[in-house]
């Protein structure tokens, strides 16, 4: 190409640019960015991957296109270490996010509460922490923290699962190797079973036990079968629901005070319907009577065990004093309330 045509073709790129540029930024109102991220651990084929693109679907829709947010799973923006999310969130890195109160408890110590070995029998219990006043300590705490916290999600009740044998008491777990997630929580409450946990990323699991590098993980039945975990080894799952993460809808707070008061009212209404959403997507097959879930991975070649109340006082018994211990950090006026919660729950 002759220098001249190339100048003329460039100047004409240039101007199709600016013009793009330009009417996309017409219709916004000033501040506003073309796109906001947002940052997951997991894709749209698991229940929390969903309720991300269900909220920002609904942000889209009712702002008529002012605020565009894509999904960013894998925790891309931190390179898939879900431990500084949090951080990045704060720092602006990334925009808006549904976060793991697990992944969160490294820089918020009150989010190790709900990672308390067995503080939390059943649905009904989550519930009443999340929805209670428990719930608005937390998010008064994690708004102090650098984040605007807006709605509550539900990653779920942790089942442990296995390559090696049925787990029906502390015992079974002695020496097995179990991958854990990266608060120092996890760590004290599978050392005090007799296993041996260790640290590492949801990325880096998988592989971990696809190689047999690892015998075991923990984590909810809907990221056991989106991930199809029995593929890698996993046969057993014991039935114990030993701690339950909720999830936690954020906007970085600049970008919040960037938005109009209609639109920052549209986002936060928006984040409450795909919460409600994303938690019943969460439950299902496992709220209902009979918890159809459980035939679902049985027929997948897993053995489920389910645990007699006997059983898994068994596990209460031996984790008790990690829970003593870390009740003391995370803040015993807070576990006692939680507790009291639970116990008044309908
Ligand atoms: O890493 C995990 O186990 C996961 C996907 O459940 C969280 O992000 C807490």
């Amino acid at each position: 190409m002759k220098l001249r045509s190339f100048l003329k073709l460039s100047l004409a790129v240039a101007a199709l640019a600016a013009v793009g540029v330009g009417h996309a930024q017409a219709q916004l109102p000033p501040g506003y960015k073309p796109e906001y991220k947002m940052s997951l651990v997991v894709g749209t084929a698991f229940p929390w991957g969903k309720g991300g693109e269900i909220w920002a679907n609904l942000v889209k829709e009712r702002t008529q296109g002012r605020i565009n947010i894509k999904l960013y799973p894998g925790v891309a923006l931190v390179q898939g270490d879900q431990t500084r999310e949090f951080t990045a969130i704060r720092q602006g890195v990334i925009d808006l996010a549904i976060g793991s109160t697990i992944n969160w408890s490294p820089q918020i110590k009150e989010l190790n509460l709900f990672s308390l070995p067995f503080l939390m029998p059943d649905y009904k219990a989550i519930d009443a922490l999340t929805h209670g006043e428990v719930g608005k300590q937390i998010f008064a705490t994690v708004d102090k923290a650098g984040a605007l916290p807006l709605a509550w999600g539900e990653n779920g009740f942790r089942e442990i699962t296995n390559s090696k044998k049925p787990i029906k008491a502390p015992e079974d777990l002695k020496g097995m190797k179990i991958r854990v997630v990266g608060s120092p929580l996890f760590l004290d409450t599978f050392t005090a079973l007799g296993a041996n946990p260790t640290q590492m990323s949801w990325a880096d699991a998988q592989p971990a036990l696809a190689s047999g590098a690892v015998d075991g993980q923990e984590n909810p039945l809907s990221i056991f079968t989106a991930a199809k975990l029995q593929t890698v080894g996993q046969k057993y799952v014991t039935m114990w629901g030993y701690v339950a993460d909720p999830l936690i809808f954020v906007v970085n707070k600049d970008v919040w005070a960037s938005w109009t008061p209609a639109d920052q009212a549209i986002v936060r209404q928006a984040a409450i319907d795909a919460g409600k959403e994303e938690v019943a997507i969460a439950r299902k097959g496992l709220d209902e009577p009979g918890k159809p879930l459980l035939k679902e991975i049985a027929a997948l070649g897993v053995t489920v065990t389910e645990l007699t109340p006997a059983e898994r006082e068994a596990f209460v018994k031996a984790t008790r004093p990690v829970f003593d211990k870390w009740k003391a950090q995370i803040g015993p006026g807070l576990v006692d309330a939680a507790e009291k919660a639970i116990a008044a729950r309908k």
